[in-house]
């Protein structure tokens, strides 16, 4: 980033200055993470884009993936300016968050990104769309706090009549945000999105390999700064951005790129997965028994809905599956304590028994 900006420009505000004096030592400045490589962190500040490194202390001190800066957070640091590298010593509360659950993981979440306003879920109109995966991205943004935005891309891959289908489908998820379409190579609703864009606020693009987003990121920044997917490269899946950045446009936006996402989990909370299903939501508050599962009570207002096409079975399989994946996600460490302190009680129990006994 050749232009300097000042820290508002960079998206501080006061819920991060609020915080600063509590979070951050005396003589110690603050940064924004533009980009995370292994151990080293891309920084930038009112005066300059650097390099940084955390502080063995705070290294020691985080016990989770979440508790690392990731791109879009805010940090103290200590710097003088003979020195090659900001030293990182704390992370200021996030104000929002994209997290996944690591594949393969049972209880550790990876922070994608932090403090975004928005994030485009990117789908491709043509092979990549999936109403399923869409409604997964969606409760993970939801979760996170940030806005969620979808965006088709490839539009000129498939007839209008078929895109408009497309967008029946979505809607009639009971999505109620912003829906763009658009085609990278056309140029068709590229402007429409970014006219979206705002500055000194951050816009995070996530999506499947392929989908489109360093193309977009292109067009949006003006020059082909981004590596995108070899035209001649078959299909989707393969995947071409391998790093995370911030990068920020002509306009002073900001936008972080994403390597494509294959697989994530969800971890939401009730109010999430039922916020993103309002309308089964509604029609659950009328069903005869509080704790009702939709699948085979009695009195159930949500199967009954089904029955007469208010709602689509993919819709409500859906939900059911959310609602019992998120249950569990949000369960697994809670149980995992139980069981800790049932064997706990057990091994005293046995102690008391064995007193008894001798
Ligand atoms: N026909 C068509 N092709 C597109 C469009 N947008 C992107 N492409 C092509 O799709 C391929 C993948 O685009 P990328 O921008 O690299 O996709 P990506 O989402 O950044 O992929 P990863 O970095 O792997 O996550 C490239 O060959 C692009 O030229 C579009 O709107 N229409
Ligand atoms: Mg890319
Ligand atoms: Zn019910």
């Amino acid at each position: 980033m050749d232009k300097v900006l000042t820290l508002q420009e960079l998206g501080w505000d006061e819920y991060f200055s609020e915080q600063r004096a509590n979070v951050c030592s005396d003589g110690q400045s603050v940064a924004r993470v533009i980009a995370v490589d292994k151990d080293q962190f891309l920084l930038i500040n009112e005066s300059a884009t650097f390099r940084g490194r955390l502080s063995g202390r705070f290294r020691h001190e985080s016990q989770t993936n979440a508790q690392l800066p990731a791109v879009g957070d805010w940090v103290c640091i200590d710097k003088s300016s003979q020195d090659l590298f900001a030293l990182i010593h704390h992370l200021l509360a996030r104000k929002t968050s994209l997290q996944r659950k690591a594949v393969g993981s049972s209880s550790d979440f990876q922070m994608i990104a932090a403090n975004m306003d928005v994030v485009f879920i990117v789908q491709s109109c043509h092979y990549d769309f999936n109403l399923k995966r869409l409604e997964r991205y969606l409760l993970m943004v939801r979760e996170g706090g940030a806005e969620a935005v979808i965006v088709l891309t490839k539009t000129d891959l498939i007839p209008a009549d078929e895109l408009a289908e497309k967008l029946t489908q979505i809607y009639r998820l009971g999505v109620t945000g912003q829906v763009q379409t658009l085609s990278n190579i056309t140029g068709e609703g590229v402007e429409a999105l970014a006219n979206l864009l705002q500055p000194a606020r951050t816009y995070c693009f996530v999506g499947s390999s392929g989908v489109g987003k360093s193309s977009l990121i292109n067009n949006l920044l003006g020059e082909q700064r981004l590596e995108t997917q070899d035209v001649s490269a078959s299909g989707e899946g393969t995947h071409t951005t391998v790093r995370r950045e911030l990068m920020v446009l002509h306009n002073g936006a900001m936008v972080i790129d994403n390597p494509g996402m294959r697989e994530f989990g969800v971890s939401a909370s009730d109010a999430t997965v039922d916020s993103g299903f309002a309308d089964i939501q509604q029609l659950a508050e009328q069903c005869r028994f509080r704790d009702c599962t939709h699948t085979s009570e009695p009195g159930c207002a949500v199967l009954a809905a089904l029955e007469q096409g208010q709602i689509s079975p993919q819709h409500l399989e859906n939900y059911i599956k959310l609602s019992k994946e998120s249950a569990f996600n949000q369960m697994s460490y809670a149980e995992k304590r139980q069981k800790d302190r049932d064997f706990g009680k057990f091994i005293q129990q046995m102690k008391k028994d064995l007193d008894r006994d001798n």
